[in-house]
């Protein structure tokens, strides 16, 4: 039997059966960034998902670590034993009978994400993703493929990124958490300064700044000063639904001939769509447009022009494409979003997005903010680009004695780091101790 032979038999004999999950929560540090709800925590909770196979293949995935998204991974990891990883499918069978305390939803607004209305469904979803890149990531192991082969293939070699300015304090309040070098970033100097940054070490050649943080006059001179230091590159506003349709209207028009697009000026489908009728400035949104049944109000009304896929929440890698194929048949145009995360979602997102014909933007990743991760080396962007793996599955592998370390700063945690709320990590800063979420829109 020639090598060639005897692999395919050993991958036909390959045993496919799960036999144990491991279900590791982490905190991460991450800086004090501002956005329309608040400042980050000095540290945020991710889930790392293991599932091992009966010949002790591993694969790893990666997705939100709050407390309603561990109760619902965890019985969701009961089932698991004895599925096949190569029943992707079968995964959603298997969520839907995981019960979702109603409780635990945050109706009307995503708390920390800021990504739309929070549903049971969608929960289950952000639940399914991490679980279907473990299997990708352990199938691709056993077969000898990446990721991106067992999508169909990648289209190209790179994907690029945006680079994803904050407005940002120096430090957390009373010094807590990690410190870093960024300094403040409060005015345009100070985003201009940040943006600099990211183009010496990263190389991002395109820019999205989160908004909804300053009165809209303060974020137009951001992204005007932004324009003037780096004419020509693509810009991007983010106010997660901060300004009423009369101001996004207004910052359109100001802005109109430098932004790629503006993403969420406004909260919900219908005020969104009345800006769209008055502007030829594209609207994007990860926010409106985040689940199927979503999508049918949106693009009929022509209220964006772009969605921000974002597997972690749409329910994984093929769920992204899917989106995609929507997507393309109504001529609406793809960007991916983020949320903080480590390097097993930045593997898994350049996998997709180099899968997906019609990624037509940079995609966003709050990576460069994320200096603690779980995998032993880190991504690297050269000229804002990652390249695409072609090692078999996701192409990383666990650190195991940082996500020992990350546990346990998971484990030492009074409860207060274990769930995201940017509210109340707003008010521990001196001169916001009665700072709440405000009311959207704000301006
Ligand atoms: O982490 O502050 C943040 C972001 O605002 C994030 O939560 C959003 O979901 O980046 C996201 C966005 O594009 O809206
Ligand atoms: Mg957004």
């Amino acid at each position: 039997m020639t090598t060639a032979e005897k692999n395919t038999a050993d991958r036909a004999a390959a045993d496919l059966t799960i036999t144990e999950v491991r279900l590791t929560p982490v905190l991460i540090s991450d800086p004090p960034l501002l956005n329309v709800q608040g400042v980050h925590q000095p540290y945020t909770p991710r889930l790392v998902i293991e599932v091992v196979t009966a010949d002790g293949v591993t694969g790893v995935g990666e997705t939100y670590g709050d407390t309603k998204y561990l109760e619902l991974a965890r019985p969701f990891a009961d089932l698991l034993a004895g599925h096949s990883i190569a029943d992707l499918n079968g995964l959603a069978i298997l969520a839907a009978q995981v019960g979702v305390d109603e409780a635990r939803v945050d109706n009307a607004v995503d708390v920390g994400g800021l990504r739309g209305v929070q549903t049971a469904d969608k929960l289950r979803l952000s639940i399914i993703s991490g679980f279907e890149v473990a299997c990708l990531d352990a199938l691709g192991k056993v077969y000898g493929v990446p990721v991106h082969e067992l999508l169909g293939g990648k289209i190209r070699d790179t994907v690029e990124y945006s680079a994803y300015l904050f407005y940002r304090w120096a430090e957390h309040p009373g010094g807590a958490g990690e410190s870093d070098t960024w300094g403040e970033a409060i005015d345009p100097a100070g985003v201009v300064e940040q943006a600099r940054r990211f183009v010496d070490d990263y190389g991002f050649t395109s820019f999205k700044l989160k908004g909804g943080v300053f009165p809209p006059a303060e974020e137009i001179a951001a992204i005007k000063a932004l324009a003037e230091a780096f004419p020509g590159h693509p810009l991007r506003l983010d106010p997660n639904g901060g300004w009423t349709p009369e101001t996004s209207l207004k910052v359109a028009e100001e802005l109109g001939g430098v932004l790629e697009y503006l993403e969420d000026p406004t909260p919900g489908t219908p005020n969104m769509a009345e800006v769209s009728a008055g502007t030829d400035v594209p609207l994007a949104t990860n926010m409106c447009v985040t689940t199927l049944p979503e999508i049918r109000e949106a693009f009929l009304k022509d209220a964006v022009q772009v969605v921000l896929s974002d597997h972690h929440y749409w329910g994984g890698l093929r769920a992204t494409r899917e989106l995609a194929a929507i997507c393309r048949t109504f001529g609406v145009g793809l960007s991916m979003h983020s949320n903080t995360h480590m390097g097993i979602s930045l593997a898994a997102m350049t996998h997709v997005a180099a899968t997906v014909p019609n990624l037509d933007y940079a995609c966003d990743s709050h990576y460069p903010w994320q200096t603690d991760d779980v995998i032993t080396a880190r991504h690297v962007f050269t000229d804002g680009r990652l390249t695409v793996s072609d090692a078999p599955g996701l192409g990383v592998e666990l650190n195991r004695e940082t996500l020992a370390r990350l546990h346990q700063r998971w484990l030492d945690d009074d409860g207060t780091m274990r769930d995201r709320d940017d509210a109340a990590a707003m008010r521990k800063a001196k001169g916001h101790e009665d700072w709440e979420t405000p009311a959207l829109p704000r301006w």
